[in-house]
């Protein structure tokens, strides 16, 4: 009798973990099956790719030569093209909407792979399991109330029950963990070596954004004012002042432009306490702490305004230093770099700009240098060109 119990049993929770493995990768069966995540998930790749391509600085000049923009001396057309002008924003693209509840539409490649896992996996599942725990929860009060039931059950065991309330969490759990790890792991690795470095210092209470590879200048960025209150920034202008603003204790005086559609090297760091620059739309949230630098790829798919604030309590102004990124085509953003003093593209100095101090050298430093032969033999491969 017990060995046939036994049995019983056993072949019961060996059906119990199969109805929960079939369960458990029911997520795994709509990554498979959905016809969003197609598009986003290779689109991961965009930035690699596009980064051994695209942003080859050499390509990049070759392109310049033929451009108004470059360093050849202006035309007419130059102040036509390199007038810029800041980028008027969307209404409730790239920012909040009132009433919102959902996240903001995404314009990056991980953006979107998150939204669809929040969308596919997480939404559904939780939409699955709160039903499911309703309907057992009704089952109980209708059928096991002291009326319907009055003897109660003194069961104190069952395997398949117990089986299947192990497993089908752990494989939830699982099932959830594989897009999320894989979308992790793509969001933090480095980016391509000729990927455009933005460094992004928080202050109290205001961003500082600099421009490594473009000349090494600098732009202080301001959250601007509203209109009838006290100034929040003194000497900065209200917001609506200008036709181009965005939604006010959003917009900022001079915003952090960056080149769409190719990998920005995101280099974040604090100078006085910890603050986090979160840019919703563009799915990245960093924190910027003292005498560290986090580091991260960003790729913004197309040109745009986008908005985000200050992630992290930072001290009595933490509510007004938002962070706005303004991406643009290649060709602007070159002139934006162009309208401040020491701008460079890829490098190189615009025509007009003081010569570097590299030109300062001193000659006995620079002598061996004019003698090619002399400097080979620091190569240990070619070390006796000439024994
Ligand atoms: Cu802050």
């Amino acid at each position: 009798m017990k060995s046939g119990d036994n049995v019983r049993a056993a072949s019961r929770a060996i059906r119990a973990l199969g109805l929960s493995v079939a369960l458990a990768t029911l997520p795994y069966a709509a990554i498979a099956a959905a016809p969003a995540p197609a598009a986003p998930v290779p689109a991961i790749a965009a930035p690699a790719a596009e980064a051994s391509a695209a942003p080859d600085r050499g390509a990049t000049a070759v392109q310049n030569a033929g451009n108004p923009l470059n360093l050849e001396g202006p035309t007419a057309d130059v102040a036509a093209s390199a007038a810029y002008t800041p980028m008027t924003p969307t209404p409730g693209v790239g920012m909040p909407v009132d009433g919102g509840i959902g996240l903001q539409k995404q314009f990056s490649p991980f953006g979107e792979y998150g939204h669809w896992i929040h969308d596919a996996v997480l939404m559904p599942l939780i939409a699955i399991i709160t039903l499911l725990v309703l309907l057992l929860l009704v089952i109980v009060v209708v059928r096991f109330n002291r009326r319907a039931n009055p003897i109660a059950s003194r069961t104190s065991h069952n395997t398949l029950l117990e089986v299947m309330w192990t497993l089908l969490p752990v494989l939830i759990l699982v099932g959830i963990a594989v897009p999320s790890i894989d979308l992790i792991a793509k969001q933090y690795k480095p980016a391509p070596a000729k990927a455009l470095t933005v460094k992004i210092t928080g202050n109290q209470w205001f961003w500082t954004y600099s421009y490594p590879d473009n000349g090494e200048f600098e732009v202080n960025s301001y959250m601007l004012n509203l209109p009838g209150q006290a100034p929040i920034n003194a000497g900065v202008r209200e917001v609506g002042s200008e036709a181009w603003d965005g939604p006010a204790q959003l917009e900022v005086d001079n915003r952090m432009v960056v080149p769409a559609g190719e990998p920005i090297r995101l280099q974040v760091t604090a100078a006085d306490v910890i603050h986090s620059v979160g840019v919703p739309s563009l799915w990245f949230k960093l924190d910027a702490v003292p005498g560290r630098i986090n580091e991260k790829v960003l790729f913004i798919e197309k040109p745009g305004v986008y908005y985000g604030q200050c992630s992290e309590l930072c001290g009595v102004k933490h509510a007004y230093m938002p962070i706005v990124i303004e991406a643009l085509p290649r060709e602007q953003f070159n002139a934006w770099v162009l309208t401040h003093s020491g701008g460079a593209i890829d490098g190189q100095k615009p025509a007009n700009a003081v010569q570097a101090p590299e030109t300062a050298t001193p000659a006995g430093a620079a002598a061996p240098a004019t003698n090619p032969t002399e400097a080979v033999p620091a190569a240990p491969t070619t070390a006796s060109p000439s024994a």
